[in-house]
């Protein structure tokens, strides 16, 4: 079964994890603590690798962690009402995730001192990569064709919106002493720096091996091998045969593709 679209507040949620209750609940009551580490991307943008990193310099390139528990509940999603649930077991500090745009996330990330990372992907690539996702997912509308899909991502008429207005209202962020702005590119070109910026950023220094580990871990082909992170144990109902969240990993792949 496919799954429309769930409109919050004039945008286009995917149907399968989101509720109108949660999403309000998310969005106008979450509180965000100052200990907390926010990652904020656009989907397709490479979150659930930057959610991988996170992790492993969390636990200083110990695999454990990743190895047992999966990636939505390390590091639950804010919009979706059972991640809040976690959240507010889970112990401090926090690793949380979201796909909110800036205009829409709750207030209280704003007056907090909570770290924020905000990953960006070429939008070519964001593009290709949500075609084929929503497309081997049951997780709301397919969309009919690259041609019409190209066309609804323009228009914003995709999950969670604009990516335009979603890079747009975060950049506003981009001067804060908290915010880090990061992008798939640079993560692919020298993954090794931009993970040692981010644990500086983190203030979580690590030592060469443990730096070497997280690199290793966090690597696209390590990543598709582990059930906790590529999605595996999502209910086959939501998936078909072709799904899987570590797709190409790659940049510029959507030179691949001709859009008409
Ligand atoms: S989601 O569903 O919105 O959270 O998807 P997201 O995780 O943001 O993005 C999925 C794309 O990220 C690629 N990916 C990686 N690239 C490089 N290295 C690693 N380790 C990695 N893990 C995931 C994944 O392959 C998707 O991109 P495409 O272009 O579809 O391959």
């Amino acid at each position: 079964m496919t799954y429309e679209f769930l409109w919050f507040e004039g945008l286009p949620f995917p149907f399968v994890g989101h509720t109108i209750e949660g999403l309000k609940e998310a969005c106008t009551k979450y509180v965000i603590k100052d200990e907390d580490t926010v990652m904020v991307s656009y989907p397709k943008s490479g979150t659930h690798w930057l959610i991988e990193i996170l992790c492993l310099i969390h636990s200083k390139g110990d695999t454990k962690w990743i190895h047992s528990v999966p990636s939505w509940k390390r590091s639950p999603w804010l919009e979706t009402g059972q991640s809040c649930k976690f959240l507010t077991e889970s112990e401090r500090p926090r690793l949380l995730t979201s796909h909110l745009p800036f205009h829409l996330f709750p207030k209280s990330l704003f007056t907090s001192k909570a770290k924020v990372l905000y990953l960006m992907r070429n939008p070519k690539d964001v593009l290709v990569s949500g075609y084929y996702f929503w497309t081997t997912s049951n997780l709301t509308k397919k969309p009919e064709s690259l041609e019409r899909y190209f066309k609804c991502f323009i228009q914003g008429n995709v999950p969670y919106g604009s990516w335009f207005e979603h890079i747009r209202g975060w950049m506003s962020m981009r001067h804060r002493e908290n915010v880090l702005l990061l992008s798939y590119e640079e993560l692919q070109k020298d993954p090794r720096s931009t993970m040692e910026k981010i644990s500086q950023f983190l203030g979580k220094k690590l030592n060469p091996e443990e730096l070497d580990s997280v690199l290793k871990n966090s690597s696209f082909h390590v990543m598709k091998q582990n059930k906790m992170s590529n999605l595996e144990t999502m209910p086959e109902s939501l998936t078909s045969l072709h799904f899987s969240i570590a797709r190409k990993g790659k940049c510029s792949g959507f030179r691949m593709h001709e859009i008409t």
